[in-house]
């Protein structure tokens, strides 16, 4: 695609994978595990999305028609406008079970998913979704609120056409909505069972772009109630659908129990015997089991129990619920920005990565329903617990995205569905810019785990097998930091790719570091230096270092790893570097003025026409300095535990942590100390605050496990480490729990001032490392 007549046109570098064998082409991901995960919840943007683990497949969803202020509104896409009270996985165990409540105005309903594998199912097994719609009725005010509308849709993505059931016509006489088949699972069926007062409407589309069902049904809908004025859909189909749409209204409340089988058609599938156990009360005994296994699962992993009340268990199952059931499967081509000197024959200004499956938990089903790199590491530091093969089936799936240049795409914004929820000016990814390693973390804690004997033997051997494969990707990627991200100090690093011309932003953003807007030096130079970045990179190496002790055979390495991590990790150079002995504090490097104000100034518009902008002012010459903010970027080297037990330095970090003029709030520590010069400032006139100020988990998390390290080993500050870990604890769960039970969410930050849920909601990404703190699950202890 290159322009270059005289050649073969060659794949830019940036596009080419990574040479060497996938991890998902493992052994241990075949087989009964594949197959084991085929069919999930695994469309997070979605109220209730159901799909398999394959790039093309049979889709299934659900939509209802909510009423609010006298009018119906059709609900399908998880969004905030709705105004939903209340959704959620209240439990989930990221295989073949799920509970979700829904609270829409005075309607509640619940989502209940299962999956089994029966004598004579097709590949992957059979599923069932219960449907469970209630209200309160002392609220009907009218008769539009007595009946319930459900819409239960199937579609192939592959384009298969899909025939109506022979039941259709006539559903009380038998439960068959409709058949079709597929090269994966043979012969499907669809069924409906449910109370006789059931009435069941149809219709079929076809089309190739699913995203925009919803429309598909609105307007059938309102032309069949502008014709006949009733609420129904047509009943009729276009030739060979791949879609097909099913109304279910009753009067509510009602139940309607969804079945779908596979491998039909073959005379020894017994669909009879397989429908009946999953609907009706033979559907609910199942559920019931499941439920009790999940709790039973979630007391052992986390043992809370005896630790907390029950309202604090409840949001534990709904963190780890949510988590696993947010788990979605993607499939698509990143478009990455244009590496300087590119030029391509068409105009595009952007490259498509190579077509990718991306099976990954999301920060936030309504508002970043898709792949967070960074977000990841923290995802995972929790599925782990839960269920190891999950949690290396998705870092496999991360690692394989890698490019042949170490780089791995920081936003996975996979397929059509995914990428109609992400505003334009997002969407290029820059391989310029990183994003934190933190799937190390997990990883150093499966290490440590492996070496402790937490796991069986053949989980053991699995977690080996895969740490030896992914070994020259985590090389790589710890290259792709060292060679690009490097700074002009030997063993410095910083953040590349901060806009140096920018004079808008009061301090431009440092979107790769993850921590957004926190602030930097004030002018991106070359000569910085960025903490966290350089914390991170001792974690990666450190891991490798790990890795590499496990496997004899790469000493060579081992040896530059181990003395690459002796050098992160020397207390001397580290303070030479980022300490300031003034302030007591770990500070970034730069050229920085602390002089610099965002101020109005008359702009001319056209010819005549002033206007006003918010511009940088800049009152004095920057220097080369330590940065004075003090945050969570100040603690990272806290973090990582580099600071020794016996330092007084130690005292030092835990005067920041306490101090409530600094970091401490009765809800968490603040992302900025209230004494920055940048604490809780707009960056620019419509880019309020972020990580400047408010409570953030992740980090919170991070801290707190260090807290309870440093409270664990030896030293003069022992205690107070004690002391303070218990008390952040204590605000973090009290604080988190109470917003849940008032906003029947969790959220993606909190207020440093009242401990308010902020930004997204229904935030279960990092947030839900919550639960982790209620059990006191910090890993490497
Ligand atoms: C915006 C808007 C419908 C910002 O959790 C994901 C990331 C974190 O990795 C990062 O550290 N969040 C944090 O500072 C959210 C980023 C969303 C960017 C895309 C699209 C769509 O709204």
């Amino acid at each position: 695609r290159l322009v270059n007549p005289d050649q073969e046109p060659e794949t830019p570098r940036v596009i080419t994978p990574f040479p060497a064998p996938k991890l998902m082409d493992l052994p241990m991901f075949q087989g009964e595990h594949k197959e084991s995960l085929y069919w999930g919840t695994y469309r997070p943007h979605v109220y209730l999305g159901i799909r398999a683990r394959t790039p093309r497949s049979l889709v299934a969803g659900l939509m209802w028609l909510g009423v609010k202020d006298g009018r119906y509104h059709l609900r399908h896409v998880c969004q905030d406008s709705d105004e939903l009270s209340k959704y959620g996985w209240s439990r989930h165990n990221g295989h073949d079970f799920g509970h979700q409540l829904l609270v829409d105005q005075d309607l509640t309903l619940e989502t209940s998913f299962l999956k089994s594998k029966g004598d004579g199912s097709g590949y992957g097994g059979d599923w069932a979704v219960r449907l469970d719609l209630q209200s309160e009725e002392s609220r009907w005010t009218n008769d539009m609120q007595r009946t319930g509308y459900l819409f239960f849709y199937v579609a192939d993505e592959d384009g298969n056409a899909l025939s109506l059931g022979r039941d259709m016509f006539d559903i009380h006489e038998g439960s068959l909505l409709a058949i079709g088949s597929r090269a994966d699972i043979g012969g499907w069926q669809l069924h409906l069972k449910g109370m006789e007062s059931l009435e069941v409407h149809y219709s079929g589309f076809r089309t190739p772009h699913i995203h925009n069902l919803s429309d598909l049904v609105l307007e059938n809908l309102a032309a069949q109630a502008a014709m006949f004025n009733r609420l129904q859909l047509s009943d009729t189909s276009v030739s060979s659908p791949n879609i097909l749409v099913f109304q279910i209204s009753a009067r509510i409340p009602f139940k309607a129990d969804i079945a779908f089988v596979s491998g039909t058609g073959v005379k020894t599938s017994r669909v009879e015997e397989r429908l009946s156990s999953l609907t009706g009360t033979s559907l609910t005994s199942l559920l019931k089991e499941k439920q009790s296994e999940f709790d039973a699962k979630f007391e052992n992993c986390f043992k809370m129990a005896a630790k907390l009340d029950s309202e604090s268990v409840v949001v534990g199952k709904a963190a780890i619920g949510n988590m696993l059931g947010g788990i979605g499967y993607f499939y698509g081509q990143s478009k990455v920005s244009l590496p300087k000197n590119t030029k391509l024959k068409n105009h595009d200004n952007f490259l498509l990565y190579w077509p990718a499956e991306l099976y990954t938990a999301v920060p936030s089903r309504p508002f970043f329903p898709r792949g967070f790199l960074w977000d990841e590491g923290f995802h995972q530091l929790l599925i782990w617990h839960w269920d190891v093969r999950i949690c290396l089936d998705i870092l496999g799936h991360w690692l394989d995205l890698m490019n042949t240049d170490g780089w791995i795409p920081r936003e996975q914004i996979l397929g059509a569905e995914a990428l109609s929820k992400v505003p334009e000016e997002f969407v290029l990814q820059h391989p310029t810019n990183g994003n934190p390693p933190t799937l190390f973390l997990v990883l150093r804690e499966l290490i440590y785990a492996i070496k402790k004997n937490k796991f069986t033997a053949t989980e053991s051997n699995e977690i080996s097998s895969f740490l030896e494969r992914a070994l020259v990707r985590l090389e790589a990627w710890f290259q792709w930091f060292n060679t690009t991200q490097s700074g002009k100090e030997r063993s410095s690093y910083f953040w590349h790719g901060r806009d140096t011309t920018t004079i808008r932003e009061l301090n431009p953003k440092t979107l790769s570091s993850g921590l957004d807007d926190y602030p930097r030096a004030s002018h991106p130079s070359e000569e910085e230096r960025h903490l966290d970045l350089r914390c991170w990179m001792l974690l990666a190496v450190d891991s490798l270092h790990s890795i590499a002790e496990l496997f004899e055979s790469s000493s060579e390495h081992k040896k530059e790893y181990g003395s690459t991590a002796t050098l992160l990790s020397d207390f001397k150079i580290l303070n030479q570097l980022h300490f300031d002995f003034a302030y007591g504090a770990y500070l970034d490097f730069g050229n920085h003025t602390e002089k610099v104000r965002l101020s109005w100034k008359e702009i001319k518009v056209g010819n005549n026409y002033p206007a006003r902008e918010l511009v940088r002012e800049v009152l004095e010459k920057p220097e080369l300095r330590l940065v004075p903010h003090v945050g969570y970027v100040s603690l990272f080297p806290f973090m990582e535990k580099i600071i020794p037990p016996d330092s007084w330095i130690l005292d030092k970090q835990l005067d920041l942590i306490s101090n409530r003029s600094i970091l401490w709030t009765d809800y968490g520590l603040r992302s900025l100390a209230k004494t920055s010069s940048l604490y809780m400032k707009h960056n620019t006139e419509h880019d309020p605050p972020y990580w400047r100020g408010p409570i953030w988990m992740n980090m919170n998390y991070r801290i707190l496990a260090a807290l309870y390290y440093y409270s664990q080993v030896n030293g003069p500050y022992r205690e107070r480490a004690e002391v303070i870990y218990d008390k952040l604890r204590g605000n973090l769960i009290r604080n988190v729990v109470r917003n849940y039970h008032q906003t029947g969410f969790l959220w993606e930050q909190y207020d440093q001032k009242k401990g308010k849920g902020k930004g997204a909601r229904l935030f279960t990404g990092w947030t839900a490392l919550v639960l982790l703190i209620m059990g006191e699950v910090y890993g490497e202890t």
